[in-house]
């Protein structure tokens, strides 16, 4: 293994210095394993060595590379031990069959993913999707290089797993052994590494989070004020809007103006504007939307400043989704700052969405824990939904949960399901109270829509629900970054 790892370092497939991750971040260490195509005793080897770690599941299994670059790699394993391969097409072919996996399998076989690097699992998970949406069975992965940044549990939770020939920790102490990298670089890798970690969420039987501090002992989401985590790398721009407007107007409140008339929709938003970060609407409950609403509701917007978060819930598939945000009577993407999605349609909705959102500057929130009684977004789920935003974190910037599922500080948490008087209402909505969705959860905007809009006095009751949002916010904060 040892001789692997400098062969990999002599063919530039692992390199040092400062690089900008997919995901934005700025990394000290970045794999290229797409060179080894030029390499074929290199190739030989990586195949030779997955084959060793994977060998007591591959005997029987089919084999599947993460398209592309574990393509060559699973072929070659597939013809040395003459396992049968099935490729996994990363678009559908547009004319003859539009199969997205193409080999011969029947539902119930057994598949192996073969990948070069895993970093969150979200490639892993990727593929494993649309082998098991074709009724294949994937328990085992294999990889070349664990980043060891969360993706060995992201991928348990997923009841998959991983097995690598290689960390990146072993990587590094190697190179450091054989003389081609100094002290300084093992220790910035394992900074960077420790900070980064893409983190699983606790079991779910374990009882409601309390706030803990990043892995590696880095401050996390809840240990960093909203304007520092805007300013993050990280951070996209959209997220970034919405955090530095937090900050400024010293609200976490997002009101749902969940009413029956478009001027009560307007009302609404002039009594809370002043007091909110958010306007959350659903334009498909009202019973006269017209097409200048969304213009008026903008200039409330821009002028109380607070962004608007259309509760959409977008869950069809990528060709639906798309027209479902661009076009029909309410042209969603023209106006509305942020929408809600669904992870349940897989990658191709949220990437149809991405595409529509993202030259416009619009953001997503993706739906990881609904607040209501029997949810059934369960801990695998929530997992997946994890590994789904971190592929698209141009347009994702958190999600709608009732609990964290990251420490992810530059990912946002978005709660519905808050009232001072936690209960619930007759149709499984549940609510907890502001102190323990912001405080003890260590979540970072609340939604309320009847503990506001019930009220007599709505300003006064938004006044109210953005001062216990913020005492709770100030609570948690380390007292040096409190504000
Ligand atoms: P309430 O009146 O505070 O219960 O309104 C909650 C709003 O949040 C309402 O518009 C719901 O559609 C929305 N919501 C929710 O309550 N729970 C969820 O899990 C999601 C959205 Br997703």
């Amino acid at each position: 293994m040892e001789d692997l790892v400098e062969a990999l370092f002599e063919a530039e497939a692992v390199k040092f210095g400062n690089f900008t991750l997919k995901s934005g971040l700025a990394s000290p260490i970045y794999f290229d394993l797409r060179v080894i195509v030029s390499h074929p005793r290199l190739m030989l080897q990586v195949a030779e060595r997955l084959w060793d770690v994977g060998r007591s599941v591959c005997h029987s299994a089919l084999l599947c590379g993460v398209p592309y670059t574990a393509l060559p790699i699973a072929t070659l394993m597939a013809t040395a031990h003459e396992r049968p391969m099935l490729m996994r097409r990363k678009e559908a072919k547009q004319y003859g069959t539009a199969r997205m996996l193409e080999g011969a399998f029947a539902a119930g076989d057994v598949c192996v993913v073969v990948e070069d690097v895993v970093t969150s699992g979200s490639s892993v998970l990727e593929t494993a999707d649309v082998l098991r949406q074709h009724g294949l069975q994937v328990r085992d992965a294999l990889v070349l290089l664990d980043r060891e940044q969360g993706g060995r549990e992201i991928l348990a939770g997923a009841g998959i797993t991983l097995h690598s020939v290689c960390t990146v920790s072993r990587l590094m102490q190697v190179l450091l052994d054989r003389g081609r990298v100094d002290r300084a670089t093992v220790d910035s890798v394992s900074a960077f590494i420790s900070q980064n970690r893409a983190t699983s969420p606790p079991p779910a039987s374990s009882p409601a989070p309390s706030l803990v501090p990043a892995p590696g002992g880095g401050p996390g989401a809840v240990a960093q004020s909203y304007g520092q985590r805007a300013r993050l790398p990280s951070t996209s721009a959209v997220a970034s809007r919405l955090l530095l407007l937090m900050e400024e107007k010293r609200s976490n409140l997002c009101v749902s103006a969940d009413v029956r008339m478009a001027a009560e929709l307007l009302a609404v938003a002039r009594a809370v504007g002043p007091h909110v970060c958010l306007l959350k609407t659903h334009v498909d409950a009202l019973d006269d939307f017209t097409a200048d609403l969304p213009e008026r509701l903008a200039e409330l917007a821009r002028s109380h400043r607070f962004l608007l978060l259309e509760d959409r819930k977008f869950a069809d598939i990528g060709h639906t989704a798309r027209r479902q945000y661009q076009g029909g009577v309410f042209g969603i993407a023209s106006w509305a700052d942020l929408v809600t999605a669904h992870a349940v349609s897989g990658p191709g909705g949220l990437e149809a969405l991405a595409g529509v959102g993202v030259p416009l500057g619009r953001g997503c929130l993706l739906i990881a824990k609904m607040s209501s009684q029997g949810a059934l977004t369960t801990q695998g789920y929530m997992q997946a939904t994890v590994a789904m935003a971190e592929a698209r974190r141009d347009f994702v910037l958190g999600f709608i949960s009732t609990e964290r599922v990251t420490h992810d500080p530059s990912l946002l948490h978005v709660t519905p399901g808050v009232k001072l008087q936690p209960g619930g209402d007759d149709l499984g909505q549940q609510y907890l109270t502001p102190e323990e969705v912001v405080g003890r959860r260590g979540c970072d905007v609340m939604v309320v829509g009847r503990g506001v809009l019930e009220a007599t006095d709505v300003t006064a009751a938004a006044r109210l629900y953005q001062q216990a949002g913020w005492d709770a916010y100030c609570g948690r904060l380390q007292p040096a970054t409190a504000s």
